[in-house]
């Protein structure tokens, strides 16, 4: 009787396991990076041809992973890229990477985790380890991908495989903390697989935390994003609270965050985007109603953070009327479309509800940002960034800053422009008190 525990263990020490990456994301292909850079082969297995052919030709189509280890790496053999799934019939360790979005419906969209286990199933076989990566629903691991790969393919999971979830903790574009040295949780359906899976990551991540089951990781990657988007909609309610009594919130988070224990500082906007935060905690309020739960917390918040986008029109239609002018029929120039910062991510943006927005009540809108070429608005509208910013902020009669970019000249941007709507405190000091400038 093969013990396939200890086999895989000294394969993983030996780096002599072949490792899959099913799906080659900003979370996979980062992945298949540390593990190749490790010492491992690395099998990246992905539907997209653009992104395989990319791979092959040895450069990289993700921000964070650099053009040269993938060159390295696809040179040395180490990295085999293809969309032929039936590679990993040659894997001992599998991660799957797939997204995880919601549907129209706000429901839980698996049918990407779902198509690769249906896939991966097919060429499972006794010694196998399947870390999945995904973020998603307590319960997922067990639920779908265990009888998929176990019980429906002859196999016993602990024995003859080995099965986790570990949730993904990358922040695309950040330096400081990356998927080598950002801290790992590990969940494994019995303690072997666990044992197994944290032997597997040990090899080329620093610190792996193992914790009693799968839903425990599952469930403590929903409580890191549901924090934050309960704590965002906390400071957004409080925006809406002090514009009604007067006060301004921004000084009222900085007098705050002074404290330097038991306070931490988010701050209000127009709203809530990028593919992590707006969607992860509706994963858990629908699991919870099969509890018949209402997780009344996660749908408060929610309902707050995408009311932003609203409030923030029907506040530049008051900065408008109190200066005698009608948003109708008025240049509108947004500023800033990604979903944060100095990023070219455009998912789920509040931008393109505030787009929208303005343009339903008859304003003529554009846009600038200097990472998001062109855009579709909700409504299906094609949308390319105005060439020149000044000449678009000094044609404009109101510019509405939307996301704060460093690149952003705020000084010259005030100095040219007739009326801000800053709903990112983007201006700061220069635009407290100033005349030509409100803010959230
Ligand atoms: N936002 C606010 N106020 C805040 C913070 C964020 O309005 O105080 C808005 C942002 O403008 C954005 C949205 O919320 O539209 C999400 O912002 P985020 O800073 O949470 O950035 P994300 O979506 O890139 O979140 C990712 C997450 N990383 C993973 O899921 C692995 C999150 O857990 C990280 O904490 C976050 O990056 C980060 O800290 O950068």
């Amino acid at each position: 009787m093969t013990n396939y525990r200890e086999t895989l263990i000294s394969k993983f020490q030996n780096r002599t396991a072949k490792i899959a990456i099913l799906g080659l994301g900003y979370v996979g292909l980062p992945l298949a990076a540390v593990f190749g850079e490790a010492g491992f082969t690395i099998l990246g297995v992905d539907p997209d041809r653009r992104k395989i052919d990319v791979l092959k030709r040895g450069e990289s189509h993700i921000q964070d992973v650099p053009t040269e280890v993938i060159a390295r790496l696809v040179k040395g053999g180490k990295l085999i890229a293809s969309t032929d799934f039936s590679i990993l019939k040659e894997a001992d360790a599998v991660s799957i990477c797939v997204p995880t979005p919601l549907r129209k419906t706000g429901d839980p969209d698996m049918s990407f985790i779902l198509s690769a286990t249906d896939e991966l199933a097919k060429y499972m076989h006794p010694g196998m380890v399947v870390v999945l990566e995904s973020t998603t629903y307590p319960g997922t691991t067990r639920e779908i991908l265990l009888p998929k790969l176990g019980s429906e393919k002859g196999l016993t999971v602990g024995e003859d495989f080995f099965l986790a979830f570990s949730p993904e903790r990358v922040d695309p574009g950040r330096e400081d903390f990356t998927t080598l040295n950002t801290p790992k949780v590990m969940g494994g359906i019995t303690d072997a697989c666990s044992e197994v899976a944290t032997a597997w990551y040990s090899q080329a991540l620093q610190k792996v935390v193992s914790v009693s089951s799968a839903e425990a990781a599952e469930l403590s990657k929903l409580l890191e994003n549901t924090f934050r988007m309960i704590n965002i909609g906390l400071v957004n309610e409080l925006a809406i609270m002090c514009e009604r009594m007067g006060v301004d919130v921004w000084e009222v988070i900085d007098a705050a965050a002074t404290k330097p224990f038991g306070f931490m500082k988010f701050t209000p906007g127009p709203g809530l985007g990028g593919h992590c935060i707006p969607i992860d905690p509706l994963y858990l309020s629908w699991k919870m109603k099969a509890y018949q739960y209402t997780a009344r917390f996660i749908e408060l918040a929610s309902d707050i953070n995408t009311n932003m986008p609203r409030y923030v029109v029907n506040r530049v239609l008051d900065a408008m009327n109190d200066r005698g002018q009608v948003l109708k029929g008025s240049k509108a120039l947004v500023l800033g479309a990604a979903y944060k910062p100095d990023i070219d991510d455009i998912r789920e943006s509040p931008a393109l509800d505030v787009i929208g927005l303005l343009m339903k009540k008859g304003a003529e809108v554009k846009y600038h940002d200097p990472y998001i070429p062109h855009l579709h608005t909700h409504d299906g509208i094609e949308m390319n960034t105005v060439p020149d910013l000044m000449a678009a902020v000094r044609e404009a009669d109101i510019v509405v800053i939307v996301t704060s970019h460093k690149s952003y000249d705020y000084k010259a941007i005030l100095a040219d422009a007739k009326l801000i709507f800053d709903s990112r405190n983007a201006l700061g000091k220069l635009g407290k008190n100033h005349p030509k400038v409100v803010r959230l």
